[in-house]
């Protein structure tokens, strides 16, 4: 990479582009000031800040509106909704089929539920869990599979649950990235057993920091309910080893304010993502996704796969190269969970067996994209993507 960069050609793109302010990867649509001072206004004067107020009791129903979706618990983030999700079905033994082309959060959560995560690998064209490399995985101690709609672009989930129902498996999905996604007329959420969401300020709709975990069945709404409060069910009853997995006030109210944003800035990405389709359109070794049939995205994400070979260059050092014009492109997902210490003694951690994900994660690139960002800084992207080789 010294090379690159001291490289006068790049030099001389480099020294052209530089931005004098850093263009992150992300930014969060921010809702009124003004709004969110009259919340602020609310919480002051009604001291209650946090335990299902009544923020809170208003955020839940109008997102469960939103979403499309009848039974959904509100969470302080996305990781605990998914640690409470494998509590719900009582999943704290066994393996648990999964991706390794993911955040930490989605493995970390089934080392804490004292399960054992069994990596599958993936999609070349969705980048997200291969069904029809998930059944020579499954053992008697298989409990449940966890896909993952890395970008938001939805699973295999008919294939994933044609498989799970002859196995009688479980299905979880952490929908981290899937706000809004429908396939067809239904909600992305609605598949599976339950679906864990993430309203992280990273994300296209944010609630500060916060979550949600999304049930099929009112039963177990109300189990998953108990769950992130303790297991307390009454002032002198507690029925079950819960955790604290509250939203507060001050995210409830934010999370409310964005609902009112939301569509603007998916509105907003959608046009970004279809300029850089536009313009990156004939990269050779540059890939894009595109959207799938029947499906609505939600843009959260502009992912591209840097193929050194055909384009030139690395992804490392296109990375590099717009680190140095301070425009801070991140490798979401680099490294693979299964190379963490923690996870790569683990027989389907070997390299071998994930072969598209390794591939995917030495060559993914995602490139800045939010409502706010200019349509000049996306040209001045595109260009240094044009022509750094
Ligand atoms: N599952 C999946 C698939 C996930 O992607 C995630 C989270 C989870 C589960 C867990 O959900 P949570 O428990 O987080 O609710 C970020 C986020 O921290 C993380 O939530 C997210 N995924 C992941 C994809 O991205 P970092 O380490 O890349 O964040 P950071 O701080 O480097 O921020 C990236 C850029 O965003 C910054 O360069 C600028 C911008 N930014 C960031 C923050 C925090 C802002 O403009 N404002 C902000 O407040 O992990």
């Amino acid at each position: 990479m010294d090379n690159l960069l001291t490289n006068g050609r790049y030099r001389e793109l480099i020294r052209h582009y530089r931005l004098d302010e850093p263009i992150y990867v992300t930014r969060p649509r921010m809702p009124s000031l003004e709004a969110y001072g009259d919340c602020l206004k609310h919480i002051w004067d009604t001291k209650w800040l946090t335990n299902n107020g009544l923020y809170h009791r208003e955020f839940e129903k109008k997102l469960s509106r939103y979403l499309g979706v009848e039974h959904l618990n509100l969470f302080v983030n996305g990781t605990i909704a998914l640690l409470v999700a494998l509590q719900a079905l009582r999943i704290n033994s066994g393996e648990v089929i999964t991706t390794p082309f993911t955040f930490p959060a989605s493995t970390h959560v089934l080392h804490w539920n004292r399960v054992r995560p069994v990596f599958c690998d993936i999609d070349p064209k969705t980048y997200n869990i291969d069904p029809n490399k998930i059944e020579k995985l499954i053992t008697p101690d298989t409990k449940a599979i966890l896909g993952v709609h890395v970008y938001g672009t939805p699973c295999d989930v008919e294939a994933i649950q044609t498989l799970a129902n002859r196995h009688g498996l479980h299905v979880i999905y952490d929908a981290a990235h899937a706000f809004g996604v429908k396939i067809g007329d239904r909600s992305i959420l609605e598949y599976g057993d339950l679906s864990a969401m993430s309203f992280h300020a990273t994300k296209l709709f944010t609630s500060i920091e916060g979550g949600a975990l999304v049930s099929r069945t009112k039963v177990q709404a109300e189990r998953i309910y108990y769950l992130k409060n303790f297991g307390i069910a009454g002032e002198e009853t507690v029925i079950g080893p819960g955790i604290n997995g509250k939203m507060n006030e001050f995210q409830a109210a934010f999370g409310l304010l964005e609902l009112d944003i939301v569509d603007q800035e998916m509105r907003a990405r959608r046009e970004r993502t279809l300029l850089y389709r536009e313009r990156l359109a004939d990269v050779p070794g540059i890939t894009v996704m595109q959207d799938m049939p029947n499906v609505t995205h939600n843009y959260g994400y502009f992912p591209i796969l840097v193929d050194p070979a055909k384009y030139g260059c690395s992804r490392d050092e296109l990375h590099d190269v717009f680190r140095a014009c301070n425009i801070i492109t991140r490798k979401y997902f680099y490294p693979l969970c299964s190379t963490y210490p923690c996870y790569s003694i683990l027989p389907s951690a070997h390299k071998q067996n994930l072969e598209i994900a390794e591939r995917i994660s030495l060559q993914v690139l995602c490139l800045p994209l939010y409502g706010d960002l200019s349509r000049d800084t996306i040209e001045v992207i595109c260009h240094i993507v044009r022509n750094l080789t």
